[in-house]
Formats: structure tokens, C-alpha cells, sequence
């Protein structure tokens, strides 16, 4: 019993990694990938997903992973216009299903998908990776943080950061100025109650991806933030198919997350469809950066993780989160290829490890 090994991939347009690369990386079966120019709440038509799998699959990987099929704002505002959206949101998941899809991640942030700070943040030893320092954002506006974010962005497209969901950044502030997280994880209910039944005749399972960083942001609610909030979620409707797509980076961003703990408890259940590994190094409460994989260069222990991984028996999907940018590559924020290559190689190892001592 393993984890499958998977690596983001952003299209054969939007990808500075060709597939070969990533098949050459040892251990790697499959690669996770979306349509990303459809427009959220629009239907994913079934030959575009058919073109992306042939096309992974001729370079001898698979595609059994969505990140992400991401959720329109009126579902998760609870707008009377929710049902067309879940509506189509259930005929893209037949659509995945039909070729063979098997995990559909998607997250259930108000307005924003992921933040960071700086996206191209110095190492001391010339790396760059992505970096979060909740100081400089304070006293500022929603457009000064989407106009850092897309100015760092180096042309690259960011995932979540659709333009089109951004148009009209502050009205939509607006309308969530009322709800509170009661009231968020009421429409997260009625999204899953529709959802979950139709994935549990597909085969599908729904991974919702923590909330980054894991605290309110503008006054916004959050509610992907901690281990009760997990359960309260895994509590929401009673399936395999509502499951979680644990991130190590993300969780851990705060102090009163046990992430070892959460993955045990999650797995447990059975509950854990998909795992992001990755470390941070901490620098303060609310400030980080995204360090390279192994224990000593953040403040996560990854053996920890790893073994409790190993312990729950998970053999789900697994990806290396994210890279620093390395060896003078260039590419999108967040997603250094040869970084997450030694990440892969260092996750394999901490398995290898733990299963042969836990063996002898
Ligand atoms: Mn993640």
C-alpha cells in the first residue's frame, strides 16, 4: 500500500514543463491538471477533458486528478442562482467521470483563492520561493493586494486568480459583508447534499483543499481553518465521496494546527482522498515562507507527516505542493520544477524508510 505519486500540471499552453520532464522524475505515475481557461460555473465539455487525458497519457502518465473544478461565488454566497451552477457543476463531474477522473479538488474560499505576499521572496542561498508576511497587509485594500499579486506574477497566470473572478472584487466583498461562518458552512452543506450523492453513483470523490492561510482575510469568512472545522466539514454530509485534499503548507500556517493529527484523524475516517506535502518555515505568527521539503529547512517535521500517512495505511493520491525556483529556472510562482522533483525524491525516501523499519 502506497500513495500515487502526481504532479501539478498547468496545460500543454500554460506549462513551462513539458510532460517528458515529469515523467523522468522517479516515482511520478500521473499528473493532476484542469481546464483552466473555462470560466467558473461553465460545464467542462467532455471532448476537451477526453483531448487533456490523451495527451497525458501518451506520455505514459495518467489523469485521474482534478485541481481544481473551482466553485462559482453564488454557491458559495447561497444565491438563488446557486442551483444553475451546481447544476452545471454536476455535468462537468459526469464529464470527468466518463474518463476515468477519480478525485475533484476544489476549495471554498469567499473571493480569494490563495495569497501570498511576495511571490518572489530571496533565500539566503539565491532560491526564490513564495512568502507570506500578514504585516503587509495591514491597513491595505483589496486592490493593492491583487495589483501585488498580479504585478509579481511574471506573466504567468496564477490558479485561482482568474481575472474574470476579480473584475468585480469589491462588490463581491460586499455581499459577503453579512455572513459569517455559519452561515458559509450552511451553503458548503447545500453544495455538498447535491454534490455528493451524484459523485457516490460516479465514483468520484470530492477533495475540498484547506483554506491559504487558514484565517479570515478583509473581514471574510474562512472556514477550511482547523481540525474541528475539518470534522464539522467531513460532518456535513456522511460519505467517502466528501472527503478532504489535505495541505501540510496550508494547515500548518497556523500554530494551533496539529497537521500529523489531522491527517490521522481524516485518514481514520477515511476520509482522505489527495495530500499536498510541502514545508514552511515560520517566522512568526502569520509570517512565512514556503521552504524547501525536508525537515531541517522549515519548521515542519515531514517524517512526521510521512509516517503518519504510513500509519493510516493512505494510498490515495500525492503531490509535492510546491517549488522554490532553482538552477536559474523560470516559471510560475510557486511551481519550481526541480524543486518539487527533490521534494518528490525526499517524500519517497521518508516512505521507504518508514515501511521497511515498520517491516523489520
Ligand atoms: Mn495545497
Amino acid at each position: 500500500m502506497a500513495p500515487t505519486i502526481v504532479v501539478r500540471w498547468f496545460g500543454p499552453k500554460d506549462d513551462h514543463v513539458p510532460l517528458q520532464w515529469i515523467r523522468q522524475v522517479p516515482g511520478v505515475e500521473g499528473v493532476v491538471s484542469a481546464l483552466f481557461d473555462i470560466p467558473v460555473g461553465e460545464v467542462w465539455p467532455k471532448g476537451r477533458i477526453e483531448e487533456l487525458k490523451s495527451l497525458i497519457c501518451s506520455h505514459g502518465l495518467s489523469f485521474e486528478v482534478v485541481e481544481s473544478v473551482n466553485v462559482h461565488e453564488d454557491i458559495k454566497l447561497g444565491l438563488p442562482s446557486r442551483d444553475r451552477y451546481i447544476e452545471n457543476y454536476i455535468l462537468t463531474l459526469r464529464n470527468l467521470a466518463s474518463v476515468g477522473v477519480k478525485v475533484v479538488c476544489y476549495n471554498f474560499m469567499p473571493v480569494f483563492d490563495w495569497i501570498r505576499t511576495d511571490l518572489a521572496y530571496t533565500l539566503d542561498d539565491g532560491s526564490s520561493t513564495m512568502a507570506y508576511d500578514r504585516r503587509l497587509l495591514e491597513g491595505k485594500g483589496v486592490e493593492d493586494l491583487v495589483s501585488a499579486m498580479f504585478g509579481q506574477s511574471k506573466g504567468f497566470s496564477l490558479p485561482g486568480w482568474e481575472p474574470e473572478r476579480l473584475a468585480a472584487v469589491r462588490s463581491t466583498i460586499e455581499q459577503y459583508r453579512a455572513m459569517g461562518e455559519d452561515e458559509l458552512f450552511d451553503n458548503l452543506r447545500y453544495f455538498l447534499s447535491a454534490v455528493v450523492p451524484e459523485c457516490e453513483r460516479l465514483g468520484i470523490r470530492m477533495a475540498i483543499h484547506p483554506d491559504d492561510p487558514p484565517w479570515g482575510v478583509f473581514g471574510l469568512p474562512r472556514i477550511v481553518t482547523t481540525e474541528e472545522n475539518i470534522m464539522r466539514i467531513l460532518a456535513l454530509v456522511d460519505s467517502p465521496a466528501n472527503s478532504c485534499a489535505l495541505c501540510t503548507g496550508s494547515l500548518a500556517a497556523r500554530s494551533d494546527n496539529d497537521v500529523a493529527r489531522i491527517i490521522r484523524r481524516v485518514g481514520e475516517r477515511g476520509r482522505l482522498a489527495f495530500v499536498h506535502l510541502r514545508n514552511l518555515k515560520k517566522q512568526g505568527e502569520g509570517i512565512f515562507y514556503e521552504s524547501a521539503h525536508p525537515s531541517f529547512c522549515g519548521s515542519l517535521d515531514m517524517y512526521e507527516l510521512v509516517a503518519a500517512l504510513h500509519g493510516i495505511g493512505f494510498d490515495g493520491y500525492l503531490r509535492p505542493d510546491h517549488g522554490r525556483h532553482i538552477w536559474g529556472e523560470e516559471g510560475r510562482p510557486g511551481y519550481g520544477f526541480y524543486d518539487r522533483a527533490l521534494g518528490i525524491a525526499y517524500i519517497l525516501g521518508l516512505w521507504e524508510g518508514i515501511e521497511k523499519s515498520a517491516s523489520r
